[in-house]
């Protein structure tokens, strides 16, 4: 896979130097490429922002500079040899949620390119110009949950480190993704390892009992009562059928009604 990265800070991307991201690119399993927007301004001050069309707080990211590097982004992605349209995937807290399922589908690509905004974002033509250029697959604006970042670079730190490690042979231990899909749309169960007893606190029994089929249903169970407790939301959006007899079992234990199930309503406990 190749990621094209836009952004007037360029340095903030240094951490996909680092780790599994890291690993992955000198492995050749993804080739990233951040380029400096400002490399395309035409003044001598390279200005990147103005202030907003009709008024109010904040400053907008210019059309000009995003229209000349993303166009010069392609071009070198094809002169590298990249084949196809590349994906444009935009930060913004108004894009639509990352969610595991997207990041599945993000690995599928064979070339994204981020466009970083910073202030109050982009000016709209651009994400409709690249829409209708015919240099682009497609256009997502992409959100990592409802709260406001100060610029789309940390979004790209997360949505690369979420794809990345789904490529093929970037997790030493794909098990890993495989138990990840298994328990789908609920939240992990906690996690223990040595020693068995830590300032007076035990491994729950169950986990050191080598009893494989009694740790799966007390892992299912714990997750189930997690998800209950703090996503609701993630319980009741649940396909049909998601949750078996044993399932339904435990969550009425921790107190949850199918009905409650259903609704999704609870205390989240904060
Ligand atoms: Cl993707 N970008 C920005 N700037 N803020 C955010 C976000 C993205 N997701 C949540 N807040």
């Amino acid at each position: 896979m190749r990621v094209d990265v836009v952004t007037i800070f360029p340095d903030y991307l240094a951490p996909l130097d680092l780790s599994i991201v890291g690993r992955a690119r000198r492995s050749g399993a993804v080739d990233v490429h951040v380029s400096d927007l400002r490399e395309h301004t035409t003044d001598r001050h390279r200005t990147v922002d103005d202030t907003p069309a009709g008024g109010g707080a904040g400053m907008v990211m210019r059309p000009e500079p995003w229209g000349a590097s993303l166009d010069a982004v392609v071009a070198s992605g094809r002169d590298a040899g990249a084949e196809g349209l590349p994906r444009l995937l935009v930060p913004s807290p108004a894009g639509l949620p990352l969610t595991q399922a997207m990041a599945g589908e993000l690995a599928a690509e064979d070339w994204l390119v981020f466009a970083c905004g910073r202030y109050e974002g982009i000016d709209e033509r651009v994400l409709d110009e690249a829409g209708e250029s015919g240099l682009f697959s497609a256009v997502t604006p992409v959100s990592l949950g409802d709260y406001v970042l100060c610029g789309g670079e940390v979004a790209v730190l997360a949505i690369v480190e979420a794809v990345v490690r789904l490529l093929p042979g970037v997790l030493g231990n794909p098990a890993s993704i495989v138990e990840e899909s298994h328990s789908a749309g609920l939240l992990e169960h906690p996690a223990y390892t040595r020693p068995a007893t830590w300032r007076g606190r035990q491994v729950p029994a169950t986990l050191m009992s080598g009893d494989h089929a009694r740790i799966a249903r007390w892992r299912r169970d714990r997750a189930l009562e997690r998800t209950a407790q703090r996503r609701p939301d993630l319980l009741a959006a649940l396909p049909p059928g998601a949750l078996d007899d044993a399932d339904l079992a435990a969550l009425s234990v921790a107190g949850w009604s199918p009905d409650r199930v259903r609704e999704g309503a609870g205390e989240q406990d904060l």
